[in-house]
């Protein structure tokens, strides 16, 4: 039997791909904000129905360069429960984290505590809508206003999403999605700022683009972030079969609730409101359950299963942050519980129901 992953990329039909990428032949030209580019970059502002967007090489440089073009300076308060992207991203721009809990059922940053980690340093507040879980934006945006701080929201598992109605990506000073071969949504590599306000966007440009404003001009120390056309390419394809993709993701994932729903010891994630999903990840929390988060992890691996402990270890427990004021896993304790017990199942759009059913097998048997 075939191995199963966590997730698999989606691929769009062969032929559509070639017919995009033929034109790269003909043209010859391969990156530096070219058509497939400038294509990409229209279908997504109107697909996720936000006002400014720009694109770049990956989930990464575009959160990175984003914090960077906000020139900002001192502590920005973040959540440990993520990939290491967010974390690295603040302290590459010789900023500092400051970690705050998170909220046991969204797993996104606790708002009950974010108010008092707030100093006179604090410049900004990094949210991550985690495994697509929408952070609670309304306090967010009202504690951020209240102390003057800039709001960055590291959307890279909430492509798509939408919440009351307004894509995800319209909320706080800045949103990113990133586009990775693992995500709901891929151009193999690549990832995007959604921004307010213009100006931010233009010094985003410069930074991905070397500050290069025409042949005889650069303007700023930029460096090079630029998303090439191969991967636009790809972008525009996955694009045209992105609903029906997430179609596919929201059927195996009832098929999962079907089976674990209701199961001592299991947790499922919980349902928001007003909220249009991705289903990007499928996290289960083993708590109390028969067996322990590991046990079921290596029962899996057994048999030829790979689900994934995202996010464990908490980013605020890497030996490279250990000089960090509130590093430490046992000081954000709901986050430390959490990934301690969660396991993020296998799913893709054309994992088969008879698949999740073998796998909900192990888990429960
Ligand atoms: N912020 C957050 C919250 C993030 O989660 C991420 C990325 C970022 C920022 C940064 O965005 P990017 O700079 O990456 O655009 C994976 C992804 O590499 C990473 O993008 C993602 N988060 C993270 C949660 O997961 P790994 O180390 O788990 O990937 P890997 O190589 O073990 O792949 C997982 C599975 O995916 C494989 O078992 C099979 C499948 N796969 C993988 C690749 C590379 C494919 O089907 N096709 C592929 O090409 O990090």
């Amino acid at each position: 039997m075939d191995r199963i992953l966590v997730t698999r990329s989606s691929m769009p039909p062969m032929d559509e791909y070639i017919n995009e990428i033929k034109e790269l032949w003909d043209s010859h030209w391969l990156t530096n904000m070219g058509p497939k580019h400038n294509e990409f970059r229209h279908m997504l502002k109107e697909y996720l129905g936000v006002e400014h967007i720009d694109l770049l090489v990956n989930g990464h440089m575009a959160l990175e360069m984003v914090l960077q073009a906000m020139n900002l300076q001192g502590e920005v308060i973040t959540t440990p429960f993520t990939f290491a992207s967010t974390t690295h991203a603040i302290v590459r721009n010789n900023l500092v984290p400051v970690f705050c809990d998170i909220d046991p059922v969204t797993y996104t940053l606790d708002v009950e505590k974010l108010e008092s980690l707030v100093t006179d340093r604090t410049c900004a507040i990094l949210p991550v809508h985690v495994y697509g879980n929408i952070c609670n934006v309304e306090e967010i945006e009202r504690i951020a206003r209240k102390y003057g701080l800039k709001v960055i929201y590291d959307a890279a598992h909430a492509f798509g999403e939408t919440y009351k109605g307004k894509g995800i990506g319209r909320y706080g000073d800045a949103s990113i999605f990133s586009f990775h071969a693992t995500k709901v949504f891929h151009s193999i590599e690549g990832g995007s700022v959604c921004f307010q306000d213009r100006e931010l966007g233009r010094v985003l440009w410069d930074l991905k683009n070397f500050g290069i404003h025409g042949e005889e001009e650069v303007a700023a120390v930029g460096a090079n972030a630029k998303m090439n056309e191969f991967c636009a390419a790809m972008g525009i394809c996955n694009l045209r079969h992105i609903d029906s993709e997430i179609a596919k993701r929201k059927k195996v994932v009832e098929k999962y609730r079907e089976r674990l729903e209701g199961v001592e010891g299991i947790r499922l994630n919980a349902v928001q409101e007003d909220t249009e999903l991705n289903y990007a990840y499928f996290p289960v929390i083993f708590e109390d359950y028969k067996y322990t988060r590991n046990e079921v992890y290596i029962r899996l691996q057994q048999h030829g299963i790979s689900a994934r402990k995202y996010f464990f270890p908490l980013t605020n427990s890497f030996e490279c942050y250990r000089s960090y004021p509130t590093a430490g896993a046992e000081k954000t304790p709901v986050a430390q519980y959490l990934a301690l017990r969660v396991l993020t199942l296998p799913l893709y759009a054309d994992l088969s129901l008879e698949e999740v059913d073998r796998i909900c097998d192990i888990i429960l048997k």
